[in-house]
């Protein structure tokens, strides 16, 4: 089996999702945080967007692991390993299997703000690697990175470019506080979805049959079940956009019409205009040096770069 701590309880966070809507809606433009889209229907959702043909972050980012997992193995040395956003999947595998094969790998630290999916994939990584002390941590790499467990020769993963659903800011701090918890043989395995074809990233966050209008569409759903809210998702549409400026992909809600939504257990009745848009996530895209800098900033060595050949996408190790 495998030890567990939660940092995260059932009420705190209901009082996340309370602060986050409640201060997203009274915004202009609105706005409401992606760590929401995941309710169980909102994680099958993006599972089947993770296999869709334009969405090739999940499968470029595999890609570059199984060809160069020895290689990060070797440059980590790790003993453990933690997992920001745990998988179960075969990315963690791909890189469990490398770090045993170097011959240093003795514990897994699995991390999810999700208790359910935390537990879920820790039995699973449990039972196919009986040999490794697994302890899994609900936590919010948001609000809880310095509570995390300490760990020699940790390498802490952050994939799938989910760093890229932070604004600069937000990047900053968050990459701020993972160097506070570093020791000098710690590193960070970071998935960075790179600038590319303006037409391919839309395509890749509006894809043909509706996969990703749904997993955005669900959003109404987890906030109607959770809050009381009473918003039609017939009365709304997903929109992807490319904002150049920014270098991100930008998803949203659209209003069709004029709409007041009422969210009974916020108290709330919030106004939408026709055609009027609330943010539901961004998804930046990177250019190496610029992630140097961000890196840099925050007291990181970018210390090698792993790319695929076309340059859609790249895994960069960095330490202290
Ligand atoms: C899981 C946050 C990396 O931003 O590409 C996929 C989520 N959103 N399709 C991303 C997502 C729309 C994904 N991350």
């Amino acid at each position: 089996m495998f030890e567990t701590e939660c940092f995260v309880t059932p009420a705190d966070t209901e009082q996340a999702l309370r602060s986050d809507v409640a201060r997203g809606l009274s915004r202009m433009p609105k706005e409401v945080p992606p760590k929401w889209f995941y309710d169980e229907k909102g994680s099958e959702l993006f599972d089947e967007i993770t296999r869709l043909d334009e969405y090739y972050p999940t499968r470029c980012e595999r890609a570059i692991l199984t060809k160069y997992a020895e290689d990060m193995a070797k440059s980590s040395g790790a003993v453990t390993l933690m997992e920001l956003g745990a998988g179960s999947g075969d990315k963690t595998r791909i890189l469990l299997d490398a770090l045993i094969g170097e011959g240093t790998l003795q514990s897994y630290v699995p991390v999810d703000v999700s208790r359910d999916f935390l537990l879920d994939s820790a039995a699973k990584i449990a039972a196919d690697y009986p040999e490794l002390r697994i302890h899994a941590v609900a936590a919010d790499h948001d609000r809880h990175l310095a509570l995390l467990p300490d760990g020699e020769r940790r390498l802490i993963a952050f994939l799938g470019s989910t760093i890229g659903n932070m604004a600069p800011q937000e990047r900053a701090r968050f990459l701020g506080g993972l160097r506070g918890i570093m020791g000098p043989d710690n590193s960070l395995l970071l998935g960075i979805d790179l600038v590319k074809d303006r037409s391919r990233l839309v395509r890749a966050y509006d894809d043909v049959r509706g996969v990703t209008a749904a997993f955005n569409l669900n959003l109404l759903s987890v906030l109607n079940r959770e809050l009381g809210a009473d918003f039609d998702p017939m009365k709304f549409r997903h929109v992807a956009v490319w904002d150049d400026v920014h270098e991100r992909i930008e998803m949203r809600l659209r209003s069709t019409c004029d709409q007041t939504v009422v969210l009974r257990d916020l108290g709330l009745k919030i106004p939408f205009a026709a055609a009027e848009e609330m943010r539901t996530e961004i998804s930046s895209k990177f250019r190496r040096p610029g992630v140097q800098r961000e890196l840099a900033a925050a007291g990181l060595e970018l210390a090698h770069w792993w790319g695929d050949l076309d340059g859609d996408y790249a895994v960069c190790l960095a330490r202290p």
